[in-house]
């Protein structure tokens, strides 16, 4: 690869393309010439998921593309995933993530992961597709400080609200900080389901947590 346009031009290129191989090959030389992880995942490998969602709204990619190109984030960020989360902090509270009910993407709530442990935070990270009695239960056990809720479809973000209810229902509502997010999350649907806080991205949940609860190394719990 000759010049560090043509990488980035090319990492873009095979992440829409969904090509894991060249990705993962790719991503290496990025970090060899010095490039910075954040930089890859912020400036090439984001947009570049951005565009197969353009793509299949205009009905260029199906599912079967967009999974591909899951496949090759994934691979670029099993490279990017150790270094972007080396910060040297003693775990901190506690966040609680996880994508609702009916809902499988994970690429955005992993990012928002990645970068709370980063920043110091231990986070439990429950997966995709959780039912509410799911989180209940593990809110009990783990009795977190605050909760994430990650929605990407129009038709799962009503599990917000449920969410929520369900908090209230166990008597937890009061003990537990509620954020959400996902691509068509807005502020105006957080407030109106009752979350205490929205994040637009996963630098933003960051600074959503300490806002809500300070800086992780404060926190004492346990
Ligand atoms: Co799907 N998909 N998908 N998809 N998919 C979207 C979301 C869509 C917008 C594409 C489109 O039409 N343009 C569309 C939703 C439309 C809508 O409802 N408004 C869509 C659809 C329709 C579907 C299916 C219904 C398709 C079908 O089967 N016909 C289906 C649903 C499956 C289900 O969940 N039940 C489906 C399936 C899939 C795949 C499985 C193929 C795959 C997911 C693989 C995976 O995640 N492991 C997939 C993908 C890859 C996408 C796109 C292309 C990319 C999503 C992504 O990872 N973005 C997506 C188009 C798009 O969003 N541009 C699309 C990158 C990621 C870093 O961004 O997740 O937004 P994002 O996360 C950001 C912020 O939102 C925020 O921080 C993150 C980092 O900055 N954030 C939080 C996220 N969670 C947060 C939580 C927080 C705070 C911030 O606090 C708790």
């Amino acid at each position: 690869m000759s010049s560090e346009a043509e990488l980035r031009r090319a990492l873009f290129d095979e992440t829409l393309a969904g090509n894991p191989k060249a990705v993962g090959r790719l991503t290496e030389e990025a970090l060899a010439i010095g490039l910075k992880p954040a930089d890859l995942l912020f400036q090439i490998l984001i947009p570049s998921l951005e565009e197969v969602g353009r793509r299949f709204e205009a009905g260029d990619y199906f599912v079967p593309e967009m999974l591909m190109s899951a496949g090759a984030m994934h691979e670029a960020m099993r490279r990017l995933r150790p270094l972007l989360a080396e910060t040297g902090v003693q775990p901190g509270a506690t966040v609680m993530m996880m994508t609702v009910k009916g809902d499988v993407h994970d690429i955005g709530k992993n990012l928002c992961c990645l970068l709370l442990e980063g920043a110091g935070f231990q986070v439990i990270d429950l997966g995709v597709d959780v039912a509410p009695d799911k989180m209940i239960a593990a809110i009990r056990r783990h009795k977190p400080p605050v909760v994430g809720f990650s929605a990407l479809l129009t038709t799962t973000m009503p599990m917000f609200q449920a969410n929520i209810e369900m908090l209230k229902r166990a008597g937890l509502r009061d003990q537990v900080k509620v954020i959400v997010g996902g691509a068509s999350v807005t502020q105006a649907y957080a407030d109106s389901v009752g979350a205490d806080g929205y994040a637009p991205d996963a630098a933003a949940a960051v600074r959503l947590v300490r806002g809500l609860i300070g800086e992780p190394a404060a926190v004492v719990h346990g």
